[in-house]
């Protein structure tokens, strides 16, 4: 996944890159820079000390010492006042700049804390906001996997506005399913007819396929006609991204997903995706809910009322937000794996 929203402490990850939320100095503090001094030892001061400090909202780079990293990108953000006195600006350079650094020196993987988001006193869910908003348009143009890295759990919220507003949802819904079945045969009695498996339950429906392929091919050569009987997950992803008038790249890239992996979708006709996968796409294709249950059942899945991971997403393709980092920001919040690859 080209931009992953991970819990860890920076100084562990193995990537080609970490990047320090540092301060003009250089010369190492508290929090985040602490840590990473701490964990790369005195050859980091040491070479810091030859760089002449560093202006807010840019960055510089050392190698990493006794880190897992090779290098370590150190970047100041700004303190944060009231917002208004241009911290986004200078938080948005931060990550520009290190990104464009990390670039430079043929970075694959490169991992970010949330900069200004402790002494300094950025707002913890508009700083992630930021990062997610910068990171996210520098993967349209650039091949790299990106992580954000988040120390502190309890710290850690989404707005409250949106986290209560999932959380209600969740809450009607999740509890509406268990205690009615009537209401949910009902809902998949909905589903569109020119999609029939969707009213049956997922462990049922291979062998109902084949039922119905007996009855309808009488005779006829039941297996060039089982590999008639549907469009195949890769057929219709490929289809939809015509009818919307994508390139490929758009697709893959708004979806959070690898072109490696795309690659071998698109060759692939019989490939089955993981749920989060095909989910990604149907995200990044903007599909109704209707065209989302019709895409995961091609590839084996169905969305479900009986699990929180199936809710949230509903719930964002319900308010036709289809952001894809938005909705992984609401699935990290509460504990479910992220869409993508
Ligand atoms: N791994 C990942 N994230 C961490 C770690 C860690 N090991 N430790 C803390 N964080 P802060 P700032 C998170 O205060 O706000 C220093 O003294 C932390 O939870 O480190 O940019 C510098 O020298 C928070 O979300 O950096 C500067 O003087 C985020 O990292 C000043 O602090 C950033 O918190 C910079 O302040």
């Amino acid at each position: 996944m080209p931009l992953e929203i991970v819990r860890n402490d920076i100084t562990k990850m193995k990537v080609d890159a970490i990047v320090n939320a540092a301060n003009e100095s250089l010369l190492g503090g508290g929090g985040v820079d602490g840590a990473i001094h701490r964990a790369a030892g005195a050859g980091l001061l040491a070479e810091c000390r030859t760089l002449g400090g560093c202006q807010t909202g840019k960055a510089k780079i050392t190698d990493g010492y006794d880190l897992p990293a090779k290098y370590v990108i150190h970047t100041v953000g700004p303190i944060y006042n009231d917002g208004k006195h241009g911290e986004k600006v200078l938080l948005e350079s931060c990550y520009r700049e290190s990104l464009a650094l990390a670039k430079e020196h043929n970075c694959e993987t490169v991992a970010f804390p949330l900069i200004s988001s402790g002494v300094y006193g950025y707002p913890k869910d508009q700083a992630l906001k930021v990062a997610i908003d910068v990171i996210s348009d520098f993967l349209l143009e650039n091949e790299m996997t990106v992580y954000i890295v988040i120390f502190d759990k309890a710290a850690y919220k989404i707005s409250e506005k949106l986290f209560s507003d999932i959380a209600e949802y969740i809450d009607d819904n999740y509890v509406d399913e268990h205690t009615d079945y009537r209401r949910e045969s009902m809902r998949m009695n909905a589903l569109p007819q020119a999609a029939p498996h969707a009213r049956r339950k997922k462990a049922d429906v291979d062998f109902l396929e084949i039922c119905d392929c007996k009855a309808m091919v009488a005779g006829d050569d039941l297996d060039a006609k089982l590999r008639q009987i549907d469009e195949s997950f890769s057929q219709m992803l490929l289809r939809k991204i015509d009818e919307k008038g994508m390139t490929d790249a758009e697709c893959y890239k708004k979806a959070n997903i690898d072109r490696k992996l795309f690659s071998k979708i698109r060759s692939d006709i019989h490939y089955k995706p993981s749920k989060p996968t095909a989910l990604a796409f149907a995200i990044s294709l903007e599909l109704s809910l209707a065209e989302t249950e019709d895409m995961l059942r091609k590839a084996g899945f169905a969305l479900s009322h009986s699990n929180k991971f199936d809710i949230i997403i509903e719930y964002f393709i319900s308010k036709g937000n289809y952001n894809i980092f938005e909705i992984n920001e609401a699935l990290f919040a509460f504990d479910q794996s992220l869409l993508g690859a």
